[in-house]
């Protein structure tokens, strides 16, 4: 898979994009991750890439030319998803990050000030993402979160840290507690099921913690993950009353 970001302040990914993951996956050839600076593009003396809004209001916003200039240079005969970073955009979720991943090519535009002239929108992104309802100072920390949560979903790129599949918002439950040695630390132990060698029960014990802990902080996500009929069951059981999904 190939990802393009354009910033213009692409050192920010330096760090998070040769880091654990995201760097090992390069490392495979997973993934051709490359940032540009549309600074690049602004072809006036001063290489401005805002200006002041028509209509007046104050603040600043993103020219269109070094954006298209940018875009479509590096983007060359190639047809792919041109993704505008923007609060405005539709919320970035593990069923999106799915989606993307199965791209063999991304483009992402990062926005700064209040935004980017509308022209942007209508004629060179074909998608908007928001990573979530709270204000940022641009689109370059949500490009991060979105290339992080495509690039561990591509084949090879997790390895010890766990499968994909496993993932809480995979199985559409979150997770239950996690433990390691020592089996006694100060006072709290760990739970026995969890010492007893019997896998049968403690995939279900496992299970079980997920389906409270979920119960107990994200209910709305019970509406939609896959559960069987004695889940549905034992949660209505817990005092669960909202609706459920399709069985499984
Ligand atoms: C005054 C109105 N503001 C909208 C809430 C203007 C504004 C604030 C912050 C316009 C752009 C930004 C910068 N944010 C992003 O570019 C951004 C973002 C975000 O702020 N939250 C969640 N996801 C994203 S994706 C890009």
């Amino acid at each position: 898979m190939r990802i393009d970001v354009f910033s213009i302040f692409p050192e920010m990914f330096e760090g998070p994009f040769s880091t654990s993951i995201i760097k090992r996956a390069r490392e495979r050839d997973l993934v051709d991750i490359r940032t540009y600076n549309i600074r690049d593009w602004a072809i006036d003396k001063h290489q401005l890439t805002d200006d002041t809004p028509y209509g007046g209001g104050g603040g600043m916003v993103m020219k269109p030319e070094p954006l298209f200039a940018a875009v479509e240079d590096v983007r060359g005969e190639d047809v792919c998803p041109v993704i505008l970073l923007t609060p405005q955009g539709r919320v970035l979720t593990q069923a999106v990050a799915a989606e993307l991943a199965a791209r063999p090519r991304l483009m992402l535009l990062c926005g700064r000030y209040e935004g980017v002239d509308e022209r942007v929108r209508e004629h060179l992104a074909t998608d908007e993402i928001s990573i979530g309802d709270y204000v940022l100072s641009g689109g370059e920390l949500a490009a991060m979160v979105v290339v992080d949560a495509v690039v561990r979903l591509l084949p090879g790129a997790l390895g010890f840290e766990g499968s994909a599949v496993e993932d809480s918002h995979a199985t559409g439950l979150l997770e239950g507690a996690h433990y390691t040695r020592p089996p006694l630390f100060r006072e709290w132990p760990v739970p026995e099921i969890l010492i007893s060698g019997h896998h049968a029960r403690i995939v279900a014990w496992r299970r079980q913690q997920a389906l409270l802990r979920t119960l107990e902080r994200r209910p709305d996500l019970l509406a939609t993950a896959p559960l069987t009929a004695k889940e549905r069951q034992w949660l209505r059981a817990q005092g669960y009353e909202g609706p459920f999904a399709e069985a499984v």
